[in-house]
């Protein structure tokens, strides 16, 4: 948002401002302060006037400058009522040399998940991607993956929703007695990038939240913010998100500490796809910048079956993958 528009929106947030001490304020005209409120008044704000002045009485529920609005990070939001996909739209964006712009969508008709896997992406969720331009080398991008996948658990958790994370980009909602929902998919991350090996060009972060959205407009095994807790504000949710993922980006080694600390994948037994062939032990750690660490103790199926699982202490790091938890034997 515009930087005076918004100084405006802050002035006006608490009690109305007269039109004259608001452009002293700011240092513009009144014609200027007019125009800057005609504008907010066109992106939803309700803004009224009287004798007293200008005063905010409503920010608009979903979009781009609702998002901006109080949004305590350095992103400029694109918001679109539907579009295609989010990635795409932000790597064209990426492509023409933007950085820190966040494009947003209320529906998406050809989501992409990884290895162009279809994303169900209905009116009502949280469709977006975030396109960045690093100082990183380019081995170091799978720590922003993973820095999104915890800002994306703690905003859910922070609406009330038991999520955690799967290696690598899986945010789920925990198993419990009381939820026979658990290990249901809430959020999945896609990360593109373009560089070469040794630095990075651009980075998108495409991020899919199924917030508002009903049981029914997904596949099977997924759940929804609103299925496990009800509707929230999705203004106040991606604010969040951007907020906590622009934290931590800044601190990649603590992001995956902050990963670690998530995971409902340490501890388990794993069956992990990986372009090299599968890969079947128990997850034993994570390790900068995302590598999954498996113990392949158990050496074949025969063995299994017989409970003897024989702990030869072989450690395998993956470094992409789809994971699958499988129970013990
Ligand atoms: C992912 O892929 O989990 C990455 C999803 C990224 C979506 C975001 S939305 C904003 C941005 N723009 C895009 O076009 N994409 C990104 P993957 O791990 O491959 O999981 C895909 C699988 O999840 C599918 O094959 C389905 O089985 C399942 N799935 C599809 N839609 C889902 C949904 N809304 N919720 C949960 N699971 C879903």
């Amino acid at each position: 948002m515009n930087d005076t528009r918004r100084a405006v929106l802050e002035a006006i947030e608490d009690g109305p401002v007269p039109g004259p001490a608001l452009a002293d304020r700011l240092g513009v005209s009144r014609n200027a302060v007019w125009k800057h409120v005609e504008e907010l008044r066109d992106a939803g704000f309700e803004i009224a006037s009287d004798d007293e002045g200008y005063v905010l009485e409503a920010v608009p529920g979903y979009g781009g400058p609702a998002v901006e609005f109080g949004l305590d990070a350095p992103f400029e939001v694109k918001f679109h009522d539907a579009v295609e996909s989010t990635n795409d739209r932000a790597r064209e964006l990426a492509d023409d040399g933007a950085a820190d712009v966040v494009v947003l969508a209320d529906e998406q008709t050809v989501g992409r998940g990884r290895l162009d896997r279809e994303w169900s992406a209905p009116s009502g969720g949280v469709w977006l991607s975030i396109v960045l331009q690093p100082d990183l080398p380019t081995a170091h991008v799978p720590a922003l993956t993973l820095a999104a996948a915890v800002a994306t658990t703690d905003a859910a958790r922070e609406a009330g929703v038991p999520a955690e994370i799967k290696w690598p980009n899986d945010v789920l909602v925990e198993a419990s007695e009381e939820n026979d929902r658990g290990g249901a998919k809430l959020a999945g991350i896609l990360t593109e990038m373009e560089g070469e090996a040794d630095r990075v060009s651009w980075v998108v972060i495409g991020i899919g939240v199924n917030a508002n959205v009903p049981p029914e407009a997904l596949p099977e095994d997924a759940t929804s913010i609103q299925t496990e807790v009800g509707a929230i504000d999705r203004r106040i949710f991606v604010q969040r998100l951007l907020e906590r993922f622009d934290d931590l980006r800044r601190d990649l080694e603590e992001a995956v500490e902050a990963w670690r600390d998530r995971a409902a994948t340490l501890g388990q037994r794993v069956r992990v796809d990986t372009p090299n062939g599968e890969v079947v032990g128990e997850a034993v750690d994570v390790v900068f910048p995302g590598a999954l660490v498996v113990e392949t103790g158990v050496a074949s199926e025969t063995q299994r079956e017989d409970g003897e699982a024989v702990d030869d202490g072989e450690r395998v790091r993956i470094h992409a993958g789809d994971c699958e938890h499988v129970r013990p034997v």
